[in-house]
């Protein structure tokens, strides 16, 4: 909370400034709120498209970057995007879920082998439904290209992960959202739902045993500090939206917002190759770190899905329309 009202403060006195006679403020200034350290490539890439933007907009457009879920948590900043307190956010489909439910459906468990399958969907029919709802909302819609978070790995404190036997009573911390909690649940652990804010205190003070996230995250968010196994379950590939506030948006000059656009569009192209890079050497960082790594048959656990009825609720959730797109994209996941 100090954090946060020193950031807010600091913006404040940026117009103070202007005020007492800074040469030129620019005349549009937007927020962009995440939840990732500044070091993860989504916050470099951001940046480099803001500079771009400034410049392009002759200095009228200037985007201000709130990293590290410095202006609140997912869940609070989930509201200020939505009455624009916020101007952007990069949100998990399955958080914004909470909002338009149908937004979670790229994230049921083992849905997804590659990285092929997930940007042709993302990119094509999948993709274009989840954002044709979201823009339904009609006070938020999403950018085109979503950028990559990445496949989920989990961690622990406690042992490694290798059987779905293992997840059994496990407390896991989850993200705020229904589908993450049904899937733990399937599996039989405790899951709690916490903030990606509040994540590496509670590893560190064992009020959860465990998490799961793309090694992007763990390296970045330092969670190998307080997690010792990191099990390779890919159990679910994860991406963020790039919301937008209609309102505010729609407040842009035309030729503003196509510069906007296409500079954050192409930083999004730019920040999966990045995470795609980052990722392949991960794995000897984080062992070199400390953390033991193994790699897991994802087959018993799916079945263990199946067998808890789980892929059977999330279609009747989604309905058959929806279902049948995702299948479109994945193959069959009865
Ligand atoms: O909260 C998380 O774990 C994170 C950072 O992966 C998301 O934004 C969903």
């Amino acid at each position: 909370i100090t954090r946060r009202h020193f950031t807010v403060g600091a913006a404040a006195l940026g117009v103070t400034t202007f005020n007492i006679g800074r040469a030129r403020a620019a005349e549009f200034s937007y927020k962009f709120a995440n939840n990732l350290a500044l070091s993860h490539p989504l916050n470099k890439r951001a940046a480099e498209a803001a500079a771009k933007i400034k410049e392009e907009t002759g200095g009228r457009f200037e985007l201000q970057i709130f990293p590290s879920s410095q202006l609140g948590s997912d869940t609070d900043t989930l509201g200020q995007i939505r009455s624009g307190a916020v101007d952007f956010f990069t949100l998990s489909g399955l958080i914004l879920s909470t909002f338009v439910p149908a937004a979670s459906i790229n994230g049921v468990g083992f849905a997804f082998k590659d990285y092929d399958t997930v940007w042709k969907a993302m990119d094509g029919k999948l993709g274009d439904f989840i954002r044709a709802e979201i823009a339904k909302s009609r006070t938020i819609f999403a950018f085109d290209k979503q950028w990559d978070n990445g496949f989920r790995q989990t961690t622990t404190s406690t042992k490694p992960i290798t059987s779905p036997a293992d997840l059994a009573n496990l407390k896991i911390r989850v993200p705020p959202a229904p589908l993450w909690t049904s899937m733990f649940k399937a599996f039989g652990s405790a899951p709690a739902t916490i903030n990606f804010n509040e994540v590496y205190s509670a590893l560190q003070s064992k009020v959860v045993d465990a998490q799961e996230n793309p090694l992007a995250i763990i390296e970045t968010a330092k969670l190998y500090e307080v997690q010792g196994y990191c099990s390779m379950t890919n159990h679910m590939w994860d991406g963020f939206h790039f919301l937008a506030n209609r309102a505010s948006w729609e407040a842009l000059p035309k030729d503003i917002q196509a510069v906007v656009s296409k500079h954050i569009n192409a930083a999004a192209i730019a920040e999966r190759a990045d995470v795609a890079d980052l990722t392949k050497g991960l794995q000897e960082t984080l062992a070199s770190k400390g953390m033991k790594f193994n790699t897991v048959d994802q087959a018993p656990f799916r079945d263990k899905l199946k067998a808890a009825g789980f892929y059977t609720e999330w279609k009747g959730k989604y309905g058959d329309a929806a279902w049948a797109v995702l299948e479109g994209a994945v193959g069959s996941l009865g």
